[in-house]
């Protein structure tokens, strides 16, 4: 059966690569953070163990399709981001899903932990947010414009907690 795909535009610089359809929604904020920079996309549902020669074959065919930056989010023992990381040279970000019998501290330690020599970029559990902004970061070291958005981006938030009223 073909994985799962919903894609923002024809040329996806992220590939976003969930464990299971169950871990949707807390990608959710990668999905619209990627949007509002105007980012391409795509959304893919692969597993590591479920479907491990579609996920192997993703990574190693990911470079090719022009795809930058992969983000990938899996639950308990999150071995997908370390997997893909094995079959490509493109960043891997791992965010960790949060679980429910651990709390997601089985997934963080799970895609942490990368031995030597095929690292996996790890973000919070639950940490979708930061891991579409770190992908929007290493595109926009060759992206003027996008370098420019993370920088509004950022004053925003200043201005935030600034204006904050308490
Ligand atoms: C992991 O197992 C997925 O990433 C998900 O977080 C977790 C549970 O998957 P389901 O049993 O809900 O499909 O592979």
């Amino acid at each position: 059966m073909a994985a799962k795909k919903t894609t923002n535009e024809s040329a996806p610089l992220v590939g976003i690569v969930l464990g299971s359809a169950s871990d949707v929604d807390q990608l959710e904020p990668a999905r619209s953070t990627l949007k509002e920079f105007g980012v391409p996309f795509e959304f893919r549902v692969l597993s590591a163990h479920r479907t491990p020669d579609h996920a192997l074959r993703y990574a190693e065919e990911a470079e090719a399709r022009g795809i930058e930056v992969i983000i990938a989010a899996a639950g308990g023992a999150a071995h997908l981001p370390g997997v893909l990381a094995a079959k490509t040279v493109l960043p891997v970000i791992g965010v960790p899903v949060k679980s429910k019998s651990l709390n997601g501290l089985d997934s963080l330690l799970s895609i942490v932990q990368m031995p030597a020599g095929v690292p996996v970029a790890t973000v919070a559990i639950d940490g979708a947010t930061n891991a579409s902004l770190l992908a929007i970061s290493i595109l926009s070291g060759k992206r003027p414009e996008l370098r420019a958005k993370l920088k509004r981006y950022r004053k925003q938030l200043a201005e935030k907690v600034l204006g904050a009223r308490v």
